[in-house]
């Protein structure tokens, strides 16, 4: 086994810490390469239970503030919830110029919603939650990020969110997909037929963002939804944040616009009005669709710093009423 001893001025000490193998871990049930995974030290279970469509714990951990854990799979930490929430709102948010109605489908534990409301010219956020049991479990467990779902702003809506987006025809200028992973109540959120929907649910500027999971571990999850994505939306590309507790570190959106470009088009000045922001800025945002060499075929077209823009619809098209 392999194991430090030399003792004089290392910086980092690979001596095995006396605790570490006690107590209770909460270990990702995703491993980020075969055999790898998170481990994270649990201090109490507040909560464990089995709704109609999953397993929904929230467990106070020894470093990371609380934890909300679906299926076996780490869904956030308030260690670095922000960086996650922070970015799947903002972005959108900030290329649409006028976002007022805008549509979470997923998102259940409110962190996302609580990013939307800081944007004054919104007016009215729907959220769209298949499973009412994380609405009631986070507001109990996790006021950090259900805290703002009972602003008369907001809508909640227990439904399965690709049957909603069918019945909502150009209703929102921005729709934000938080979900689980591609597998579960959460796969079809990765298909075809569910984007087409989101597409037609948004307004005809629309933007919709939606979870894509890592370049690290799901090349062909994010190949699969940009072979589609890319046909159906005019624009499209891919932008990644940092979130140490997800496999890998870091997870990725997928960027479907109906005409706005998310580098071009970014609202400066309104950008700066936000208060209470810790990750994102225009700064963040601009380098967040540079992508590393090896993942920049993943999303087809032009590559990740060159926003693909179908020729066949223009801008010019698009703002015909
Ligand atoms: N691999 C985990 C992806 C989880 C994405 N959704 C998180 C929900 C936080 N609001």
């Amino acid at each position: 086994m392999a194991r430090a001893t030399k003792k004089s001025n290392d910086l980092v000490s690979l001596e095995p810490k006396k605790d570490q193998f006690m107590g209770f871990w909460f270990q990702d049930s995703i491993e980020f390469v075969p055999g790898c995974t998170l481990n994270v030290k649990i201090k109490d279970f507040l909560c464990r239970t089995r709704s109609k469509f999953q397993d929904i714990w929230v467990v106070e951990t020894e470093g990371l503030g609380r934890m909300l854990v679906i299926d076996g799979v780490t869904m956030l930490t308030e260690f670095d919830e922000f960086a996650y929430h922070e970015m799947i709102s903002h972005v959108p948010l900030l290329v649409h110029p006028k976002p007022s109605r805008v549509l979470v489908i997923g998102g259940g534990d409110g962190g996302v919603v609580r990013e939307v409301l800081k944007h004054p010219e919104v007016e009215s956020v729907h959220l769209c939650e298949i499973d009412e049991e994380v609405v009631n479990v986070c507001r109990k467990y996790l006021p950090s990020q259900a805290g703002s779902l009972g602003d008369p702003r907001v809508k909640i809506f227990y439904e399965d969110g690709a049957k909603f987006a069918v019945n909502h025809p150009k209703s929102y200028e921005v729709i934000i997909v938080d979900s689980t992973d591609p597998f579960g109540p959460g796969q079809v959120l990765f298909q075809r037929p569910f984007f087409l929907s989101v597409k037609k649910a948004l307004t005809h500027q629309g933007i919709a963002v939606t979870q894509c999971e890592s370049i690290y571990l799901h090349r062909p999850v994010i190949e699969g939804v940009f072979s589609f994505a890319r046909k159906l939306f005019p624009v499209t590309s891919y932008y990644v944040t940092i979130v140490p507790t997800y496999p890998s570190g870091m997870i990725g959106f997928s960027f479907c616009s109906l005409d706005w470009d998310p580098l071009r088009d970014i609202a400066e000045a309104r950008a700066k009005r936000l208060k209470n922001l810790r990750y994102y800025s225009p700064e963040i945002h601009r380098g967040a669709f540079a992508l590393p060499r090896f993942a920049e075929g993943f999303i087809g077209g032009g590559g990740a710093q060159q926003p693909h823009r179908s020729r066949a619809k223009g801008r010019s098209q698009l703002l015909q009423p």
